[in-house]
């Protein structure tokens, strides 16, 4: 009896840290854990299974000689406390898609990728696996490191892989007739619409810094608060500035997400503050204002303060549009699923977003509940998910390689 789709995404959300929703960071031993999950799905379907030097976990199945590669797939990793469906979802679908037409003939090889990092939560860079295919993959970002000191390089060599070979991943000479990205939505438009799954029409652009405010750390209680070199105070004005310039952009959306506080005693001055910025929207004009208009105000507010301040640009993605044909094929394929078809665009990005420099792209999103996601209570129902998957088999089975 093959288990729900609720039920293997339940068991691959065990993959995890402990504590409340899921963590699974990469070249980890819960990723170890899901790419043996994985790889056991992946075997069931027929598919061959290899690991690459990036860590994406690939699964082929075969094609007529000579035929091109559909790609499909999504990222393995969670952010800290996450859903279970971000991500793990787009790699699980295709392959139990794959798993019902075991013996169909397609006139194209399938392979469905499941990538490493995607998030960037761990390391101070996004995309890892996508980007190492797709030849974007820039290897100045092996010398970056956790929180805890550990280079990627030395995380992925312990993983047991050999980043640098990840030149080698490069698939921009080969025969790529796509990637198709399935994935929750994140957003509540399907489930407003009443509608189990969408198709996506582009995906938001996005630039990433770190950002290092240092002032003077002193003691509490003895230093007058006029002659305060307050880093915490310099950053916390800024974090407002950033959360009020975006909500004036008409559009844009910008976000703190980490902050973290140096010495961080009760009596001492906060001396450092080392952040990030988050900044999207949907057109890479207005994004490059926003961040200009930002890293600005953050400079002046540093100035301010007696303080010093260092923005660092750790990762930009354009907007990506996805396929015209993509997006029709994957419409006409929903169609037998839902009567009407919804187009959105997503404010998250994906690897789709790092595909679009090898090939066409396309998405599919899932109605997810209440559109919660990058949180415990993120939630996909079985049926929308095993819809999502009769959409994948008839756009698998209508995709005609050379048109
Ligand atoms: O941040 C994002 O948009 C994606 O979830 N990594
Ligand atoms: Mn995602
Ligand atoms: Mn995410």
């Amino acid at each position: 009896m093959t288990a729900s789709i609720s039920t293997i995404m339940a068991s691959l959300a065990k993959c995890s840290q402990p504590g409340s929703g899921v963590t699974r960071l990469p070249f980890t031993d819960q990723h170890r854990q899901a790419n043996a999950m994985i790889t056991a799905l992946m075997e069931k379907a027929g598919l061959h299974v290899s690991l690459d030097d990036a860590g994406t976990l690939v699964g082929r199945r075969q094609g007529p000689e000579g035929a091109p590669t559909l790609l499909m797939g999504s990222h393995q990793d969670s952010v800290r406390n996450g859903g279970r469906f971000d991500g793990a979802m787009g790699i699980i679908l295709p392959i139990l898609a794959l798993t019902d037409l075991k013996d169909i003939e397609l006139p194209f090889a399938v392979e469905v990728l499941a990538f490493p990092d995607e998030e960037g939560v761990r390391f101070p860079t996004t995309l890892i696996g996508s980007r190492a295919i797709a030849g974007s993959f820039d290897m100045d970002v092996l010398s970056y490191h956790d929180a805890d000191g550990i280079s990627l390089r030395q995380a992925m060599q312990s993983f047991g892989l050999k980043p640098d070979n990840i030149p080698q991943l490069d698939r921009r000479n080969s025969r790529i007739l796509g990637f198709v990205e399935v994935h929750i939505e994140q957003g509540p438009i399907l489930e407003d619409m009443n509608m189990p799954v969408g198709i996506v029409t582009s995906i938001a652009g996005v630039d990433r810094f770190t950002i290092s405010i240092t002032g003077v750390a002193n003691h509490a209680g003895t230093i007058p608060m006029e002659k305060r070199k307050d880093a915490l105070v310099a950053a916390s004005e800024m974090v407002l500035a950033v959360n009020r310039l975006a909500t004036e952009s008409n559009g844009g959306k910008a976000t703190v997400g980490q902050l973290g506080v140096f010495p961080n005693a009760v009596n001492v001055i906060p001396g450092q503050v080392d952040m990030t910025l988050d900044i999207r929207f949907d057109n890479d004009a207005s994004r490059d204002q926003l961040g200009e208009d930002i890293t600005t105000a953050m400079v002046a507010i540093a100035a301010e303060h007696g303080t010093e301040i260092v923005i660092t640009k750790t990762y930009s993605q354009a907007v990506t549009p996805c396929d015209a044909v993509f997006r029709e094929k994957l419409a006409e394929a929903s169609r037998q699923v839902q009567p009407e078809t919804i187009e959105l665009s997503s404010g998250a990005f994906h690897d789709a977003s790092a595909m679009a420099d090898l090939c066409s792209v396309g998405m599919l999103f899932v109605r997810c509940r209440e559109g919660i996601s990058h949180h415990p209570d993120e939630m996909v129902e079985e049926e929308d998910m095993a819809r999502a998957v009769e959409v994948l088999k008839r756009f698998l089975l209508d995709l005609d390689p050379d048109n």
